[in-house]
């Protein structure tokens, strides 16, 4: 096989256990190939050069990590504004929370540009290189603008929205005519690949050849639907470790009582995160026998701060949490218990262990991965039960979890009481079907599924 090049904003030591399920799978197929890693070196420098930023190579086993750093000025338009202050609510179908400030897009394209002038010196005739996520939109383009002839793969993480939703970006035209620079693109559901499939006859003018072939702006490419998962036998690997079973123990003592639900989310107004909360406490209204009783443990780990939008989720979150445990809350019961840290990977299966129910309430995520860690770390013989949003692109493939709409707060509460009451045998034919299904669309078959799409032998299409 060739080698392998990746992009990705930011990069993870393959070799550290801490960097999760898809830098291990990524790192694993880039180690296969003796390849390499490109990325933002995570370094932001004071006053530095617009469209400029140093270099840094090493070596981590067999795999090569290349990064650049970023300019105040350039990390600020291209990370900050434009693609966590536009892509990222727009592609969440969020255009009340939209940037639309003239001048980012110039330190997006900016950044991209230095991207492709530092990576097309590294490039070797036969790589083949995967770009992923939003952040690298036009990259691909700008290789070509270099000379660069190379297979091109692009996976978008999160979700794509439909055609009106994705036009009110100024610069739309120039984000779909940038991608299809590219061989290969790939997004997370088959939802998502039919809007790619709408813009492309209703927006660009373009035309849906059949057998996941699309032609627009004078270019064909392929796209498909291939949804990420996780490295299960890394996780129950996890799950079985110390830590874990450390935390599971802790976690049973303390609430031997009680029903515990579990929510674990970065800090993001797209996990739903207020809509769970006031869910939580229509259970407590409508149902007074989960008083005293169900506690929800809802992890929150502090992520882009620096975006304004995220400091007004974090303090709608805080006095909404107040306000259940002031109303509910008794001497020895807080209903909720809302911690803002991040919590060390190795805890997380035996805190998803202990956990009776698993709520993943985004109200629009590309596929959401801890749906998957909470089936995979349960007990097979008496497992939690998964309330999932239907607007997750994950909702594509775990049909068996309780799914909800997570904007009818009645209807999630009734999602919540059916899970809490849910009998044993039922819970265990849902679990059983959920894991046999995570286990066959695992992070290894969506990392060979895309390769093998890009290389040519396989279909461009998922199939969850
Ligand atoms: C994007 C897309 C798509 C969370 N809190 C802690 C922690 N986590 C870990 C989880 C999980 C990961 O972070 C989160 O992944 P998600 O998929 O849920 O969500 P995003 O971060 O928004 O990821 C998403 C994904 O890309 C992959 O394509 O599924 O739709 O939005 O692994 O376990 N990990 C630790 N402590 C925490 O407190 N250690």
């Amino acid at each position: 096989m060739n080698r392998l090049v990746v992009v990705s904003n930011r990069l993870a030591d393959p070799r550290k256990a801490s960097a999760g399920g898809l830098a291990v799978a990524l790192g694993e197929a880039l180690n296969s190939t003796g390849g390499l890693w490109f990325g933002w070196s995570g370094r932001i420098i004071e006053g530095g050069t617009a469209g400029e930023g140093d270099l840094h190579v090493q070596q981590a086993g067999r795999v090569t990590l290349a990064t650049v750093d970023i300019g105040r000025d350039d990390h600020d338009a291209y990370y900050s504004v434009y693609s966590n202050g536009v892509l990222w609510p727009v592609f969440h179908y969020r255009l009340d929370l939209a940037r639309f400030e003239s001048g980012a897009i110039a330190g997006y394209r900016r950044v991209n540009q230095l991207f492709a002038r530092r990576l097309q010196p590294l490039l070797k005739p036969g790589d083949a290189i995967w770009i992923h996520d939003y952040h690298l939109i036009p990259l691909a383009a700008e290789l070509r603008a270099m000379g660069c002839g190379n297979p091109i793969g692009f996976f978008l993480h999160i979700p794509l929205p439909p055609p009106p939703i994705f036009a009110t970006i100024p610069e739309h035209d120039w984000l779909m005519r940038s991608l299809f620079a590219c061989d290969l693109v790939g997004f997370q559901s088959r939802q998502d690949l039919a809007h790619f499939s709408a813009y492309v006859v209703t927006e660009a003018g373009g035309r849906a050849l059949g057998d996941g072939r699309f032609e627009a702006f004078g270019r064909t490419l392929r796209a498909g639907a291939f949804p990420i998962g996780i490295d299960v036998d890394e996780f129950a690997r996890l799950a079985a470790g110390r830590e874990a079973r450390e935390t599971f123990a802790t976690m049973r003592e303390q609430y031997a009582r009680r029903s515990l639900l579990v929510g674990v989310d970065r800090l993001d107004y797209s996990k739903g995160l207020p809509q769970r909360i006031k869910a939580f406490r229509e259970l407590l209204v409508n149902y007074p026998e989960n008083r005293d009783s169900a506690t929800l443990i809802q992890i929150v780990s502090p992520s882009r701060e620096s975006v304004d939008a995220y400091a007004d989720i974090l303090r709608e979150l805080e006095g909404l949490c107040g306000a259940v445990n002031g109303d509910f809350g008794s001497l020895d019961w807080m209903p909720v218990r809302y911690i803002h840290r991040t919590v060390a990977r190795k805890r997380l299966p035996g805190l998803y262990r202990a956990a009776r129910v698993g709520l993943i309430t985004p109200l629009r995520d590309g596929m959401n991965l801890v749906a998957k860690e909470y089936v995979v770390a349960q007990d097979s013989d008496d497992p939690g039960v998964l309330v999932l949003s239907r607007f997750a692109g994950a909702a594509e493939q775990l049909h068996e979890a309780l799914l909800v709409n997570p904007y009818d707060i009645r209807g999630s509460a009734e999602a919540i009481q059916q899970a809490l009451r849910m009998p044993l045998a039922e819970r265990r034919a849902r679990h059983a079907a959920l894991l046999a299904r995570i286990r066959e669309h695992d992070v290894h078959r969506w990392c060979g599924d895309f390769l093998g799409a890009l290389a040519g032998d396989g279909p461009a299409a998922g199939n969850a």
